[in-house]
């Protein structure tokens, strides 16, 4: 049985045909990037996954068949060159090919929707519009580059720790981080809503007796912000652990960060380069600003906080400037944490709650967490939430709750820090933010 393709298959990706297969014939396909026909020689860049090839066709030594298809080529049209290995001083890679079989695969409207080439700079909403297109673009791939190994590495991570990983539920019943970021659907004959993080869930396993567990998921947040840092849909890392506290999980959580900015370092020093990014491996264990001292920063810097509240952008800023990379704050108020945070024990205005942040921008929040039963019924009511509604989550409470923390982690802010990225735009494939709901 024949494919589509028939005999047609590639023997190499653009990277990897050098010197050493020169006067060899090789099969390459791609796109094509650009074109520049001279009369007696056309000058062809094909571009695929990780690089790019010149096919150099002398009218002299191709047939005419070859000749004319190569002048049928249009910019970004999909196509397959057959040809030998030459060596050239002036192309990418140091070779080049001379053309015997071309074959249009597929070949591309005109004219494009943006320009995959970067000579015409594009704004954020034209580029998204066409993310396809965009996506051509090394300097955007490397991105999604780092973005993959990123995960790959967290993965590893928490299986090397022992963790397990897990997969809970999107469509909810009820809030986790308060009621007011939710986005609400209909299922079937009730509300419901979708998931703005799996912290009930992953508390509630907990109980289960597996003692450590992740996940990395959606979570939806039904905020209007629209800011660079901000998503209606985002990626979380989460983790939680039994029998352990906040200074354990942050212990794990800055040993990941640290293992994250060796890998990408070490692993996607081509992407890093191509985006221009020079990305430090920060030394364990990070710096740690109590909430209350970072107050006093904030004030100093003549930004206005009272005790109590929480970052204002105008803070996050302040406290950004006089900190290097990544720090925690910790002992934050009660007050404006979630109710599912542990409160100090001998001044229980404070929590045992924490986030990590670099320079200004939140990464992650993380917690002990409440495991008794009726304090949790407490806070719940505290908050103004019905502890009615929490039923199934705290019935995991009743019959055996190991004392546990965890945290969250933005995947996508962890994007913008690794690629130097200042638009969490930039690191999501199809971003969805208070205007966008395409592609
Ligand atoms: P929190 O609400 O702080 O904590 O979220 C954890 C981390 O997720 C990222 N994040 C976002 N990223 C982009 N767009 C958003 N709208 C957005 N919202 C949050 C941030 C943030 O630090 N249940 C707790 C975590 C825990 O205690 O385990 C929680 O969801 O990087």
């Amino acid at each position: 049985m024949q494919g589509l393709l028939n005999e047609l298959r590639r023997t190499h990706f653009s990277k990897n045909v050098d010197i050493n297969l020169k006067d060899q014939e090789v099969l390459i396909m791609g796109w094509v990037h650009e074109i520049r026909d001279l009369g007696g020689i056309i000058f062809i860049l094909i571009r695929d996954k990780d690089g790019m090839l010149q096919v150099t066709a002398p009218s002299k030594e191709v047939t005419p068949e070859v000749l004319e298809a190569l002048r049928s080529f249009r910019k970004e049209s999909v196509v397959a060159v057959k040809g030998k290995v030459q060596e050239s001083g002036r192309a990418p890679n140091g070779v080049e090919i001379i053309p015997s079989e071309v074959t249009i695969l597929n070949p591309a409207n005109q004219p494009l929707p943006m320009d995959p080439t970067e000579k015409v700079r594009a704004e954020i909403d034209t580029r998204l519009d066409s993310r396809f297109m965009d996506l051509r673009k090394q300097n955007v791939s490397s991105i999604f580059k780092i973005k993959s190994q990123m995960l790959h590495t967290v993965r590893n991570f928490f299986y090397e720790n022992d963790f397990t990983e897990i997969n809970t539920p999107k469509l909810v019943a009820s809030a986790t981080e308060g009621g007011t970021e939710l986005f609400p659907i209909t299922y079937f004959e009730k509300e419901a809503f979708l998931g703005q993080s799996p912290q009930l869930y992953k508390q509630i396993m907990m109980s289960s007796g597996m003692d450590r567990v992740f996940e990395i998921a959606q979570i939806f947040r039904a905020e209007e912000h629209d800011t660079l840092r901000h998503l209606n849909e985002a990626i979380s890392i989460d983790m939680e652990a039994s029998f352990l506290d906040d200074v354990d999980v942050m212990k794990i959580l800055e040993d990941m960060i640290h293992k994250v900015l060796e890998d990408i370092s070490t692993k996607c020093s081509k992407e890093l380069e191509i985006l221009e990014h020079d990305l430090k491996v920060q030394k364990t264990p990070f710096p740690v600003v109590k909430y209350d001292d970072a107050v006093d920063i904030v004030n100093s810097r003549d930004v206005e906080m009272e005790w109590g509240e929480d970052l204002s952008r105008a803070a996050e800023k302040a406290l950004g400037e006089s900190m290097e990379g990544f720090y925690f704050l910790t002992d934050w108020p009660s007050e404006i944490k979630p109710f599912y945070v542990m409160p100090n024990k001998d001044n229980p205005i404070n929590s045992h709650a924490f986030d990590l942040m670099y320079k200004d921008l939140e990464i992650s929040s993380g917690a002990t967490r409440i495991h008794q039963y009726d304090l949790l019924v407490e806070k719940i009511s505290e908050k103004g939430l019905n502890p009615d509604a929490f039923g199934s989550y705290l019935k995991a409470f009743e019959y055996g709750m190991p004392p546990h923390a965890g945290w969250g982690v933005g995947a996508d802010r962890l994007t913008m820090v690794l690629t130097g990225s200042n638009n969490i735009r930039e690191t999501v494939l199809f971003p969805r933010d208070r205007h966008r709901l395409t592609p």
